[in-house]
């Protein structure tokens, strides 16, 4: 800890960012937070401009998600924070680390109220109800211990967003902040007479299988090598996708909801599931019948337990938990390995002929996509049809981190904002958002985001004039369409007056033309696919 001398709350909050690594923050500046951003620019720190709050959130979330890092937030208070709620309940639900800094009523605001401008009934009680924790600090000295506070919590165990509120008035008030250096994350080893347990029972299995989780992001290359050990088919839920690169042979596929992995499961005599909730949103058609069989990895020992009571639990870190079963397993190929791969292919037989009654529609938008990806391209997916039965189920991924979307939570608007934050994170890559007609107005001024930002990424927009899940339920119950039609706007003609390319592409040909063209420009693309 050293004294970084006298200065304001901004200040401070902007060089604790800056401490923590941060060099890039997304959000929308106001009458509260003017000392902070004046502190933003004077550290350096690249600040991006969403078109609102819960766009800045979404793009934290994105950035985070691809990094693996946290993702920053800046905001004022109030409305600024309750816009960025929704998309921060998202990234609880999904486990991703995000950072809110928000502007706050003064510190010796009456608490019941006086309308002050911004003025929430009960700011901080509403976001405790939303994210892992959200703290006011009380004065400028606390201020640097409590933005670390927010990283050592994000990046030990199960990370989730956090919101740290800043007072007004101590923002711009002089203070002697101490600075806190950031911590190491902590090592969550698993225990070995756990590690004993689960070996011996994982060993014992003529039929293992692994289902793979958003928590095996950092264990990919452990999965695999546990994976080959056993000759155990793996498949991954939504925010596990890619975990093992779906051209591997013991890959069956990502998405429990495909009755193959159902089939799996049932036919297993051991299930290794590594950081997966195995949550209803991922499962859809109620749980696994996993008694007995099931080794649970996990960093969240509450999680660990829920939805599936494990036999054996391992609660550590991913990697070393894989690490220390590998030990005992005997790190090589096992001799199960070509037996795994025929059952592995069996059941990905059945998971694509699945799969493929669900995207026939879109199989020549899919097969486009897949060629302008290529083995490294990152997908930022809405919550349309076009994202669950299409791209998750029949679009190969090769790496974690390359499909995001809203699992848990299921917020429409998602994938333009978070592939801002994933292009943003990672630079290089080929980020391509693919939303429906309906998710896309959710936040569509991000399209103007993207813009002044110059990223070239492809917005793909699959339109059906309307709610097409929703419109599916209701014929479904029987019931007549309400709600759910309605006339697209001219997508193409959108995207440009919001600085983008626009295109209308209605064939393969025309698909394959915009998407390489889309990688290739100044600036993001939108391209409207009739469906
Ligand atoms: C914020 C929010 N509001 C409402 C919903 C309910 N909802 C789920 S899917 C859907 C339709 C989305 O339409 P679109 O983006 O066009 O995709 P499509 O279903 O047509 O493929 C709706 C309204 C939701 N998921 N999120
Ligand atoms: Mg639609």
């Amino acid at each position: 800890m050293t004294a970084t001398g006298t200065t304001t709350g901004g200040r401070a909050v902007a060089r604790a960012l800056e401490a923590h690594g941060v060099d890039v923050v997304w959000g929308i500046p106001g009458t509260h937070n003017l000392e902070l951003y004046a502190g933003l620019a004077e550290a350096g720190i690249r600040h991006l401009s969403p078109r609102h709050e819960q766009g800045a959130a979404f793009a934290a979330d994105g950035y985070a998600r691809v990094t693996g890092r946290v993702g920053v937030c800046v905001t004022t208070s109030g409305p600024a924070v309750l816009n960025a709620a929704t998309a921060l309940g998202q990234a609880y639900s999904d486990s991703v680390p995000v950072l809110l800094v928000a502007a706050g009523m003064p510190v010796r605001h009456p608490g019941l109220g006086n309308g002050e401008l911004h003025e929430t009934k009960d700011l901080i009680g509403a976001m405790r109800g939303v994210v892992d924790y959200a703290h006011r600090v009380t004065s400028v000295a606390e201020i640097p211990l409590a933005i670390a506070q927010a990283f050592a919590r994000m990046r030990a165990g199960r990370p989730r967003p956090v919101v740290v509120e800043i007072p007004l008035d101590l923002l711009t008030e002089e203070g002697e902040p101490v600075a806190v250096s950031p911590s190491s994350p902590p090592v969550l080893a698993p225990a070995p007479a756990a590690l004993d347990e689960a070996a011996a029972m994982l060993a014992r299995a003529e039929r293992p299988a692994i289902l793979a989780g958003g928590g095996a992001a950092g264990a990919a290359d452990e999965v695999r090598r546990v994976a080959e050990r056993l000759g155990a088919p793996v498949a991954c839920s939504i925010n596990g996708k890619g975990t093992l690169p779906e051209d591997h042979p013991l890959s069956v596929g990502a998405g429990y909801a495909v009755a193959a992995v159902r089939e799996l499961a049932d036919d297993s005599d051991a299930l290794l599931v590594v950081g997966s909730e195995l949550a209803p949103s991922d499962l859809w058609w109620g749980p696994l019948d996993a008694a007995g069989k099931v080794v649970r990895v996990d960093v969240d020992p509450q999680q660990a337990i829920t939805n599936a009571v494990p036999a054996v639990s391992l609660v550590a870190d991913a990697p070393l938990a894989l690490a220390g079963l590998l030990e005992r397993l005997g790190a090589a190929a096992g001799p199960d390995m070509g037996r795994g791969a025929e059952r592995a292919a069996r059941f990905r037989d059945a998971f694509r002929a699945q799969a493929a009654g669900d995207a026939e529609r879109w199989s020549d938008l899919l097969a486009a996509l897949a060629g302008a990806l290529g083995r490294d391209g990152i997908v930022a997916a809405d919550n349309t049809m076009v994202a669950y039965f299409g791209a998750l189920e029949m679009l190969p991924a090769y790496r974690p981190r390359s499909f995001l979307f809203p699992t848990g939570f299921g917020t429409l608007g998602f994938a333009v904002p978070a592939a801002i934050g994933a292009k943003v994170g990672r630079p290089d890559a080929r980020v391509l958002a693919l939303s429906g007609d309906g998710g896309l107005m959710f936040t569509v001024g991000e399209l103007a985001a993207a813009a002044q930002a110059r990223l070239a990424i492809p917005v793909v927009v699959v339109d059906n004039s309307g709610y097409g899940e929703i419109r599916r339920e209701m014929a479904e119950r029987g019931d007549p369409p309400l709600g759910v039609d309605f006339d697209s706007p001219d997508f193409a003609a959108l995207g440009r007056a919001m600085g983008c390319h626009g295109v209308f592409a209605d064939s393969r040909a025309a698909l394959d033309d915009a998407l390489e063209r889309a990688f290739a420009a100044d600036r993001p693309t939108v391209i409207h696919v009739p469906e």
